[in-house]
């Protein structure tokens, strides 16, 4: 198969460098293979093929000419519905076991059994222990640590349904938690959500749509439990992140040394090949190499770029890419989102392909077991074999991208408070509401989520973010999104200065000078990976709680343009039952059943204040998000403005 254009599959034009070669030298990529499957079958694009009883595949004709029910009986709104169910208990899944990995890991730690890990922010610690009312007074940290470890544990335990998770009932606003609380959709425990979606969803269970989805709500919670405790409890190990400036895009690859891609989403491995990769640099210069040169695929990426400021190759779709460089000498691969075809790629190159988590081979991979236990350890092994693979490189086959954006990232809850607290220091949150009162700030969108071959690459991104932020929208990333803006450029000063309205852009000032950046905050504010939307959540949190609110008074927006996986399935479903009104660019699987869709938008909206919009088209999902922003404005006695070309003009707020 061959094509004319590479700029068509995306706008980063280092992965449209990268694919050039791909197509001369016959490499198949995600973009290659997108193509061998069109034309993609209708049914499964619309929810209406059922596979969960071996007596299907059923499929539902979605024109009412054939087939209007499957062999067991089930209609089109149970079958859409109940695989919605499914994506959202898989999504849950993959974060919660992370959080799960990273409980354990306290648990061990405080027994003393993990010489290689430490608590390196006491101050997020003992924040945390405050949250969950833990003693900290007099104590031995091991203690305090043990005590976080249980009660994180315990969401994974607990077994009477009437008690609420840990996690959530001490982070979200008191009118929340009454409101889920009262419909029933606060989990008791995250194993027990997902267990009961996987099991109503088995053939001959529940087959009321509405019962169905409501299901999905509760299980999309119990997954923001397990993001926020994988955030938290991640940043008390591994630090809290804090403004850092560093790069992203293929040119972070560098000719001389050995390059190691850390890809995946788990920081406890991440962490330590950092720290070993600084260890072992006089190795690297013994075979000829400057040093390691470790940079960042998706969220593993994403990690290590807010907390140590670890550039930033690139995001999920264009992962296999940094190996067309002939440049990169290991990629090290964790959990989630990893694309089983790298170590065919990196078979035409010299790259090693690394695998280290016994639930995670991929066939034709090397795979080194990582035990927290003996962490330094198996990052020696990895790296060795990153060594040797450097010596197997072959210049004339070297092709680095000569781009590389600056990026300033690290904007935790925390980091964001803090230089807030610069203009205020009594009241950290005055500055951001008093603007978002006059109209200076009009409100927050959140990007967070994937890339999607139904899409160009990154292209709606960026489109999205500008044409935001020029009508004084304040606009924060994570996951693959804040990786296609770090690689664009759009995390920097100048993007500011040009793309920011003028309300926005007076605020991002004052504020990045008077938390001494000397000059604006960056455009795009990194809050890091994606269990990391758990930060939107506290950031919003907050800003509830200073106005005596719920977070669906709020005029902040979720937005996902590209939106691919379970897990950002789920996140937007939970970014619904929190009372945002959630933006998709891509069609969910759910056009198949308009009852199913009529939940998700209208009946979520009455019910938690949150709807989904589906909106393919850039250009009219920015105007959409635009118009919920004023919506809630509205509600909240605002003053509105109106979308046009120009932003919307308004005096500045004290500052
Ligand atoms: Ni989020 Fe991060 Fe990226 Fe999508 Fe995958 S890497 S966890 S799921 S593809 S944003
Ligand atoms: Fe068909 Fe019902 Fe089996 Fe689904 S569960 S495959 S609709 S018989």
């Amino acid at each position: 198969m061959s094509c004319l254009d590479c700029s068509q599959c995306s706008t980063d034009p280092c992965a449209t460098e990268m694919l050039k070669i791909a197509e001369a030298e016959g490499i198949g990529t995600a973009w290659s293979r997108a193509a061998a499957q069109e034309p993609q079958c209708g049914f499964g694009t619309t929810g209406l093929c059922c596979r969960i009883c071996m007596k299907g595949p059923c499929r539902i004709d979605p024109f009412g000419n054939g087939p209007q029910y499957g062999i067991c009986g089930a209609d089109r709104d149970t079958i859409v519905a109940r695989h919605m169910v499914r994506m959202m208990a898989s999504g849950a899944a993959a974060h919660s076991e992370h959080g799960r990995h990273i409980a354990l890991a306290l648990l061990h730690l405080s027994k003393g059994e993990l010489k290689d890990y430490e608590i390196r922010d006491v101050e997020k610690l003992h924040a945390i222990a405050a949250r969950h009312k833990v003693a900290v007074e007099g104590r031995e940290l091991s203690e305090i640590v043990r005590d976080l470890a249980d009660l994180t544990l315990w969401d994974f335990q607990n077994q009477d349904y009437s008690a609420p998770v840990n996690w959530l009932a001490a982070s979200l606003p008191a009118p929340r938690l009454e409101k889920l609380g009262k419909l029933g959709l606060l989990p008791h425990n995250i194993d027990a959500s997902v267990a009961q979606s996987m099991s109503r969803t088995h053939l001959g269970c529940d087959a009321d749509p509405t019962n169905l989805i409501l299901g999905g709500l509760r299980v999309a919670l119990a997954d923001l439990d397990g993001e926020m405790l994988a955030t938290e409890l991640s940043d008390a190990l591994f630090g809290t992140p804090t403004p850092t400036v560093t790069r992203a895009n293929l040119g972070v690859i560098k000719r001389d040394a050995i390059n190691i891609a850390v890809n995946g989403h788990n920081p406890l491995l991440s962490e330590i090949i950092c720290d070993i990769a600084a260890d072992m640099e006089d190795e690297a210069k013994a075979v000829g190499a400057t040093g390691f040169n470790v940079i960042g695929v998706c969220c593993t990426g994403n990690e290590v770029m807010v907390r140590r400021g670890i550039p930033l190759a690139t995001n999920y779709l264009s992962q296999e890419l940094p190996i067309l460089t002939g440049a990169l000498d290991a990629m090290i691969l964790d959990v989630q989102c990893i694309m089983p075809s790298l170590p065919r790629v990196a078979e035409c190159f010299h790259t090693q392909i690394i695998t280290t988590d016994k639930q995670n081979k991929i066939a034709g991979a090397t795979h080194v077991d990582f035990e927290e236990h003996h962490a330094s350890e198996n990052a020696k092994e990895i790296l060795k074999l990153a060594l040797s693979a450097y010596k197997r490189r072959d210049p004339k086959r070297i092709n680095i991208p000569n781009l590389q954006n600056e990026a300033i990232v690290g904007f935790s809850t925390e980091a964001i408070v803090a230089a807030l607290g610069k203009v205020n220091a009594e009241d950290p949150l005055a500055p951001l509401v008093d603007n978002i009162v006059a109209g200076n700030i009009q409100g927050a969108v959140l990007f967070a989520g994937c890339n999607n071959t139904k899409t160009q690459q990154d292209s709606a991104y960026l489109e999205l973010a500008k044409a935001l932020a020029a009508r004084d929208i304040l606009v924060l990333a994570t996951g693959c999104a804040a990786g296609a803006y770090a690689k664009a450029g759009l995390m920097t000063q100048e993007a500011t200065n040009t793309y920011a309205g003028p309300g926005l852009k007076a605020v991002l000032t004052a504020v990045g000078e008077a938390a001494g950046l000397g000059g604006p905050l960056p455009l795009v504010l990194h809050m890091g990976s994606c269990v990391d939307n758990s930060r939107a959540v506290s950031l919003a949190t907050a800003l509830a709680n200073k106005l005596g609110k719920d977070i669906s008074d709020l005029p902040i927006v979720a937005s996902a343009p590209e939106a691919m996986t379970e897990k950002a399935v789920v996140i937007g479903t939970w970014a619904v039952t929190l009372g945002l009104p959630t933006h998709l660019g891509t069609m969910p699987p759910v056009a198949g059943s308009q009852v199913v869709a009529d939940l998700l938008t209208t009946t979520a909206k009455e019910l938690v204040g949150g709807y989904m919009m589906v909106e393919t088209d850039p250009a009219l999902a920015g105007e959409k998000i635009f118009a919920a922003i004023q919506e809630r404005r509205a509600g909240l006695g605002l003053p509105t403005a109106t979308w046009g070309p120009k932003a919307p003009a308004s005096g500045l707020a004290r500052m």
